[in-house]
């Protein structure tokens, strides 16, 4: 950095990062773009990829085609399928780690427990889980939404006599051949995981809770006629990543903000007689019809999942699930499965940031303060909290675009921000309450008119129904939003 706002030694640094996944690495490559060498990033695994390190189960893959689930500033022409699998994302990331040298800035095997801002000398000291202590002028959080596995509270789990994981920590020891093995959760995960190994198993049992919309899903294998077009003219990648691009945002505006609209109606119209023309039995017909509005949960993509669920070593059971006992699932109204493996694939707990005890200024605990659900100021700033800075934060998930577009839109303003510290050597940069007040009555009374609020439960929003995961605009307006930081927005010490 030409005009180091802190002195970058081993311990004390300029700028710390949290995570190197897309966000992370998304941050640390643009630093560097920006000639700002003096970061140091903290990874509790021991590679990169977040989300795409942790998550490996069977079929893992992405719902956004591979040509716009990467970075725009390092185009990928040789993606296998239109539909990446999780070994070539992570893959890309590790190339990009790679090409951008990365790694030397990354201490695996790290992970952060605790921030402490320090008010008398406007630092940040960060605590990892083997005590070691750090000071970092500038926080950036790439912890993302979806990295604490979550387990249901079931009654008798706890005497659960066979093997059990979670979906996001597959466990690839045990062989689920000529086994019964139960499914917990019909998410964006388990539609991806069910058909894969509903082939391996001896039976299969999926407990459903709530019937998912399932798009079908335009995959296809890239041949070496489209990965030569796309290396010799690279602007075909580029109009095509736009087609992608202006293609989810339609589904952005119709499925998800735009509630009760000809589109969406349309869609499920759709949706329900291609669903209604696939299975065959009357019974499966009303279990997986959903009962709410399009969009309201996440819409998932898939060709094979109804297909699965049709195998004859297959069974779906929409009853709850009451409680377990040993290797038995006790459902609601009495029926019960001995099952050898359970998966769960229940999901996250979507608390942001909720693993590390964040303590801003006046000794604030940001799990206080987010008591009554997370918000922050584009969702990337948190009054009280000066110099810490969030990626992938509080309402700026989107349900159908790809999330690597609002990242980048975010280590845009970070940087803009960094630069005007910077630029007037300043230490200290906090977003102003009312501003972030403001800011966030008006997220709030949109995500109240969007989809996600007409009658589901969802991982969008809290207990009490505040959307706090989603952006509830076009992503083109947060693009503008996070075009350029405004001195105006911020108490400078
Ligand atoms: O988790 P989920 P996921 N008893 O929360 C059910 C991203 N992702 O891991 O709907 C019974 O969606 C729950 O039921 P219900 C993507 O953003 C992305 O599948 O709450 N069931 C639901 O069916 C996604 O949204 C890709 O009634 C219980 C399931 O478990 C997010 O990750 C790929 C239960 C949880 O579904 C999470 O997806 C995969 C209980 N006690 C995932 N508790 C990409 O392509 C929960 N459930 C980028």
């Amino acid at each position: 950095m030409n005009n180091p706002i802190f002195s970058n030694t081993e311990k004390n640094l300029e700028i710390a990062i949290i995570g190197s996944g897309i966000s992370g690495l998304c941050m640390a490559i643009n630093l560097k773009k920006a000639g700002i060498t003096t970061f140091k990033i903290f990874e509790k695994a021991d590679n990169v990829g977040g989300t795409w390190h942790d998550n490996t189960y069977p079929g893992c893959g992405c719902d956004t085609a591979s040509i716009l689930y990467s970075f725009s500033f390092e185009p990928k022409s040789d993606w296998t399928r239109n539909y990446p699998k999780q070994p070539e994302i992570l893959q890309y990331l590790e190339h990009c780690a790679d090409k951008y040298d990365i790694r030397k800035h990354i201490t695996f095997n790290t992970e952060i427990t605790g921030a402490f801002f320090e008010s008398e000398k406007n630092i940040w000291r960060i605590c990892t889980a083997s005590g070691e202590e750090y000071y970092a002028n500038i926080l950036v959080s790439g912890c993302g939404q979806l990295n604490q596995p979550k387990i249901p509270n079931i009654d008798g789990l706890e005497t659960f006599s066979g093997t059990q994981f979670h979906s996001a920590r597959w466990n690839h020891e045990h062989d689920l051949k000529d086994e019964t093995v139960a499914v917990i959760g019909t998410g964006a995960s388990a539609i991806q995981f069910i058909p894969i190994i509903a082939q391996q198993v001896k039976k299969l049992i999926v407990f459903q809770r709530t019937a998912a919309w399932v798009l079908p899903k335009l995959d296809f294998k890239f041949t070496s006629f489209i990965h030569w077009l796309g290396k010799t003219f690279p602007l075909t990648l580029r109009l095509y990543r736009w087609l992608l691009y202006l293609v989810h945002e339609f589904l952005v505006i119709y499925l998800t903000i735009k509630q009760n609209n000809i589109v969406g109606k349309m869609i499920s119209a759709l949706l329900d007689f291609q669903r209604d023309r696939v299975i065959k039995n009357e019974n499966l017909k009303s279990i997986l019809k959903p009962n709410y509005a399009i969009g309201c949960k996440r819409v998932l993509i898939s060709n094979d999942y109804y297909h699965a669920l049709q195998l004859p070593n297959v069974e779906v059971v929409a009853d709850g699930i009451k409680r377990i006992n040993q290797n038995q699932i006790i459902t609601k109204n009495s029926g019960e499965y001995s099952v050898d493996t359970l998966i769960f694939a229940t999901g996250f707990d979507t608390t942001l940031l909720s693993a590390i005890k964040i303590v801003g200024l006046n000794n604030q605990l940001l799990q206080d303060k987010w008591q009554d659900g997370a918000e922050a100021y584009k969702g990337i700033m948190i009054p009280g909290f000066p110099n810490l800075f969030m990626l992938y934060g509080p309402n700026t998930n989107t349900g159908t675009q790809s999330i690597i577009f609002m990242i980048e839109c975010q280590v845009n303003y970070i940087l803009s921000c960094i630069k005007m510290m910077q630029k007037n050597s300043q230490k200290y940069l906090d977003v102003k309450s009312d501003i972030n007040s403001e800011y966030n009555e008006k997220i709030q009374v949109a995500a109240g008119q969007t989809v996600w609020n007409s009658g589901c439960s969802s991982w969008y929003k809290t207990k009490t129904g505040k959307i706090v995961n989603n952006w509830p605009f076009s992503t083109v307006r947060y693009w503008l939003t996070t075009f350029q930081a405004n001195p105006k927005d911020f108490n400078f010490s």
